[in-house]
């Protein structure tokens, strides 16, 4: 049956005369793959519904917060009790501690945390300490990675910014540009010779572990130790963007996975288990240094906010359930397996390349290997667009950018790995046209 698009039309339109653009997030718009955005009503496990009653299996995932899958009962529950005490008190909770002491007992490097509201505010304020702990003000940042929306990393970002073709935005002071220096992803040699030019003066070296927002990249063999070494050299912060992959690649993040630890993480999405939340955290020695123990400052209204803590709590307490790892593993290899071999089946199985981690996976539409923002950024657009539309069509709900992950949850069943295949095995035909 066709898809019914007419009720998301006209709400996307009104939408569009009082929200700039119809949306809230740029990403959300179909600004890179054309159309209008199905305008959602609800969602239930792997399942998303829009207002014109059409169901589709879900693998944004809300951008990655939703790995139990939508409205988890523990986490409606935990929701559900919290709100019932008040939704803010600006005062300590006892559930703050415990989401903290959760997060402190599963990352190695976290001694102390703080929450705050969003991603963007996790890695703005974790810079901010690494150069009121270091005194240097400049930061090393990698090109299509994306750390939220401050200033300083906005500066050849990923994501919605690289979707949009403005990686690099109108606004960002030049001050604030020119202390953040840019360097390829997986490109080591890179980092030790902006670091040896710029002796002294580097506060830290910011990275996601696996970037998720030029797609998915993985780090190749050595590099994120090889960073952890040269920062040692250099006196430079460490610094792990895990905002996606905390809690999703592993109990332990990104960090866990490949045994390196960074001086600062920056969380957020899972931790809030799909409520607005960020976290930072590290070595207590850098971490004391924040207000009001240390004199570098950092605050918010709703930070810690209950329900949050309590959404995240009741996450990270299914998190540790036995084998749940495994099975998301299990899922999410299945769906990557059966989707390169739909992509044979359309006879373009060696035109495009499949990256994944764990629960995090895309295909993009060059041969590859894609292992930098340069490699990722030739995947053909139009390829691309006619593969979202045709899963789309099909019912598989994928974010609209070639630069996002397609994120897998515990919520998705076998039945949904195999209509997702078999979506893909049109969508890959779809594709084909433009390959
Ligand atoms: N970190 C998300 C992108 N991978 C944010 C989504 C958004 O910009 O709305």
């Amino acid at each position: 049956m066709a898809r019914r698009t007419e009720k998301s039309e006209t709400a996307f339109a009104h939408a569009s005369k009082v929200l700039v653009g119809g949306v809230n997030s740029p990403v959300r718009a179909f600004a890179a793959v054309g159309g209008t955005p199905p305008v959602i009503a609800k969602a239930k496990g792997s399942q998303i519904t829009d207002i014109d009653g059409n169901t589709y299996v879900d693998y944004v995932c809300g951008y990655g917060p939703a790995i139990l899958g939508h409205a988890s009962e523990p986490v409606v529950t935990a929701i559900n009790k919290a709100v019932r005490n008040g939704t803010t008190y600006g005062a300590p909770t006892e559930i703050e501690t415990k989401l903290a002491s959760a997060v402190v007992a599963a990352i190695e490097s976290i001694d102390q945390v703080r929450f705050v509201s969003s991603g963007t505010e996790a890695v703005m304020s974790a810079v901010r300490l690494a150069r009121g702990v270091t005194g240097r003000d400049k930061i090393i940042k990698c090109i299509g990675c994306y750390h939220g929306h401050a200033d300083s990393f906005l500066v050849a970002a990923g994501s919605g910014a690289a979707t949009l073709g403005t990686p690099s935005s109108p606004g960002v002071p030049a001050g604030a540009a020119a202390a953040t220096l840019l360097v390829e992803y997986n490109d080591l040699a890179g980092v030790q010779a902006i670091l040896e030019e710029n002796p002294t003066e580097v506060a830290a070296v910011l990275v996601e572990p696996i970037a998720g927002n030029m797609g998915v990249v993985l780090p190749g063999p050595g590099y994120l130790q090889g960073l952890r070494d040269l920062c040692d050299t250099h006196d430079t912060l460490l610094i792990f963007d895990e905002v996606i992959t905390g809690f999703r690649v592993g109990y332990g993040g990104a960090q866990g996975l490949y045994g390196v630890r960074p001086d600062l993480t920056t969380l957020g999405k899972i931790i809030g288990g799909c409520m607005p939340v960020g976290a930072f955290g590290g070595r207590a020695d850098i971490m004391q240094n924040l207000a009001p123990i240390g004199d570098v400052y950092q605050a918010g209204t709703l930070s810690g906010n209950p329900a949050a803590m309590a959404a995240g709590l009741a996450t990270l307490a299914e998190l540790r359930e036995e084998g749940f790892y495994e099975r998301l593993e299990a899922v999410s290899g299945e769906i990557a397996a059966g989707m390169q071999a739909a992509a044979t089946d359309a006879g373009i199985g060696s035109k495009v390349c499949f990256n994944r981690a764990g629960a995090m996976m895309c295909c993009f539409f060059t041969p590859g290997p894609v292992t930098d923002f340069a490699s990722a950024s030739v995947s053909n657009p139009k390829a691309h667009a006619a593969y979202f539309h045709a899963m789309l069509d099909a019912g598989v709900y994928l974010a609209p950018s070639q630069f996002e992950a397609m994120l897998v949850s515990a919520a998705h069943t076998d039945a949904d790995v195999e209509f997702t295949i078999q979506a893909a095995g049109r969508a890959f035909a779809a594709a084909a046209e433009f390959m």
